[in-house]
């Protein structure tokens, strides 16, 4: 295999004239840089990216860390930081959490230990994003926000989301409202939460504890809470998901039961359905702008990594849209 001290002898130059052309070629006059060219095709040279970055302190790699491969939602997600990160020249390393804060640790140092020239993070830790902001590593925030701690950032306005979800059930005539929620530990949790206890206020509705049910957003525990609240006398006449897969939980606990949607039950849930148009009914949900949220935040990543500054925090807050799909009945007054 040719190095480049075979280049350099081939084209009567020196090596750091070849390596100037290899890593700032605008230094190098068009004339020798055509020699070298053709010497470095004749004898088939192919430059390490490993001394190329030494040489320049890039790596041109990014990595990404995203909560939940299961999710549909994030693969989507990843596709257009793919997309628009290759547009720009760059590599990524992708890294699954499953939603723990030492995985995620594990992989921001394996990242670094890369040199990576910047992470796209959907964080589940506090932790992980204080030791982040203090790196000096270049980085931004997606889905989830710590507002306390100074960074970049790419995000739903999931309040505004829920409160507009749950202020459609309410105008369709809807009182007794079950939200399937997380633990309360993950700012979209949080903020959906916060939007639906909005909304039901603006109305003078009462919250019902023991319609707030708190599990894990998946199938799997949406799934379990939700036979457990079927199996009660009364029952919610709606219930709002906040995520698909949590979806997928109650439609299975549902359909378990033998009740339909919206005949007995009207259900509403947060994020985009792949397949949203086959399902029958076509459940309504809260559409993330997932396209932008992962283009703008390799963008506004990539910006910092070239302009190198540590100066002012970028931070985009994203409309989210309520699509109506026939999930959710009119209640009829007195009914
Ligand atoms: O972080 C939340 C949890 O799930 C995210 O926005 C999602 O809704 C995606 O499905």
């Amino acid at each position: 295999m040719a190095t480049i001290f075979d280049v350099a002898a081939k084209a009567r130059v020196s090596v750091i004239t070849v390596s100037r052309l290899l890593n700032n070629p605008s230094i190098v006059s068009s004339k020798t840089a055509d020699k070298i060219y053709s010497v470095m095709e004749s004898l088939n040279y192919q430059p390490s990216e490993i001394a190329r970055s030494l040489v320049k302190k890039r790596t041109n790699t990014i990595g990404v860390i995203m909560p939940d491969i299961k999710n549909t939602f994030f693969n989507s997600w990843f596709r257009y930081v793919e997309e628009y990160a290759a547009a720009a020249g760059y590599n990524l390393l992708l890294c699954n959490t499953d939603e723990h804060a030492e995985i995620e640790m594990k992989y921001i140092k394996l990242l670094q230990a890369q040199r990576v020239d910047g992470i796209i993070v959907v964080p589940c830790s506090k932790k992980s994003v204080e030791y982040l902001a203090k790196s000096g590593i270049n980085f931004i925030l997606v889905d989830r926000a710590f507002e306390k701690i100074k960074t970049d950032y790419v995000i739903t306005d999931h309040y505004a989301g829920a409160f507009e979800a749950t202020e459609y059930l309410i105008k369709l005539g809807h009182r007794k409202i079950a939200v399937l929620r997380g633990a309360g530990e993950l700012f979209p949790d949080i903020e959906r939460f916060r939007g639906f206890l909005a909304a039901m206020r603006k109305h003078h509705l009462k919250i019902d504890n023991n319609l707030v049910l708190n599990c894990e957003f998946d199938d799997f525990s949406a799934c379990k809470t939700m036979r457990d609240l079927l199996k009660k006398k009364e029952r919610p006449s709606a219930i709002f998901s906040f995520n698909s897969l949590m979806m997928v939980g109650a439609i299975k606990a549902i359909k378990g039961a033998k009740l339909e949607i919206p005949k007995h039950i009207s259900l509403l849930c947060f994020d985009e359905i792949p397949g949203y148009d086959i399902f029958t009914p076509g459940i309504t949900s809260v559409v993330q702008q997932i396209e932008a949220l992962g283009k703008e935040s390799t963008k506004i990543l990539i910006e910092r990594i070239k302009s190198r500054s540590q100066a002012r925090r970028k931070r985009m807050l994203l409309k989210p849209k309520l699509v109506v799909g026939d999930s959710c009945r009119k209640i009829e007054k007195g009914k």
